[in-house]
């Protein structure tokens, strides 16, 4: 019997291709930059022509699919996740980084049925890395499995975050606080990445033990988290309790325990959801 919603995955790896494609041209030429929420919220005509191509390939197979797309939302577009099958998309994550090239740069798209996330694709562009993962089969990097670490001692953990462009002192002085307050657990180190998308990944391999996050997006966390999941990890909110997309925040951890740790260490800041106007 055909299986739509592999036929889905399959078409997205290959749209996601192409859009990889895409970046890597970009990479080779100059890149011209505007702002968007800031001066540190960067876009550049990729990112809005990455995103073109995804939503203009899948709406021509899957015309009656929604979508949430990080530069239709900037352009006004909705940010309500239904239970209409909806394709989550980052056309670029880390924007910066590809500013930059800085290399962790990403396409992440994430496939949502009823509201749960049912495949992830995460392809880091400047790596040639294409993680995969869909809900009850494992994840994958280029076709071979991957899995979290085996770590449980929380004092020998690599953990990722970071800095978004909430520079309100308040917020940088929660930042800067729970780094602080993790550095001094003490964890091996933190590192800051770049692209949430890639920090997903990073811990789904085992090359990170745990990632935490607040004031990202839904298109930031959509394909990273199942493929998180299907590692063998665990995604949770960044009080600990049940994961929620549209939340803005997270934590993802190679386990339950790992996940607790950071949890009681991190203090919390308001960032709003990415289905209200608060
Ligand atoms: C970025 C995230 C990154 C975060 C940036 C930004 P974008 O997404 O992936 O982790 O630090 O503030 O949210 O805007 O490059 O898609």
């Amino acid at each position: 019997m055909s299986d739509p919603w592999q036929e889905c995955m399959d078409y997205c790896v290959e749209v996601t291709k192409q859009a990889g494609k895409m970046i890597q041209d970009a990479l080779r030429k100059d890149i011209s930059i505007m702002q968007k929420s800031s001066p540190v919220d960067l876009v550049t005509e990729t990112d809005q022509k990455v995103e073109e191509l995804i939503i203009s390939s899948i709406k021509k197979k899957y015309p009656s699919h929604s979508f949430i797309g990080e530069e239709s939302v900037a352009a006004g577009a909705s940010s309500i996740l239904t239970d209409n099958p909806t394709w989550i998309i980052d056309p670029i994550d880390g924007t910066t980084n590809f500013v930059h090239r800085f290399p962790f740069v990403s396409v992440s798209i994430g496939f949502a049925l009823n509201k749960q996330i049912e495949f992830g694709i995460v392809y880091s562009c400047m790596e040639d890395k294409m993680y995969t993962a869909r809900k009850g089969k494992g994840a994958f990097c280029n076709g071979i499995p991957i899995k979290v670490s085996e770590q449980q001692d929380i004092t020998k953990t690599l953990v990722l975050t970071e800095m978004g462009f909430k520079k309100d002192p308040e917020h940088f002085r929660i930042m800067m606080a729970n780094m602080q307050s993790i550095l001094s657990i003490p964890v091996h180190g933190i590192r800051t990445p770049g692209s949430a998308a890639v920090n997903l990944c990073l811990v789904a391999c085992g090359a990170a033990d745990a990632y935490y996050h607040m004031g990202i997006h839904c298109w930031d966390m959509a394909g990273g988290s199942v493929i998180v999941t299907e590692a063998g990890g665990v995604v949770t909110d960044i009080t600990g309790g049940p994961f929620d997309l549209m939340s803005r925040r997270l934590i993802a951890a190679s386990r339950h325990g790992i996940a607790e740790c950071i949890a009681k260490k991190i203090q919390q800041f308001h960032c709003g959801r990415d289905d209200t106007d608060d």
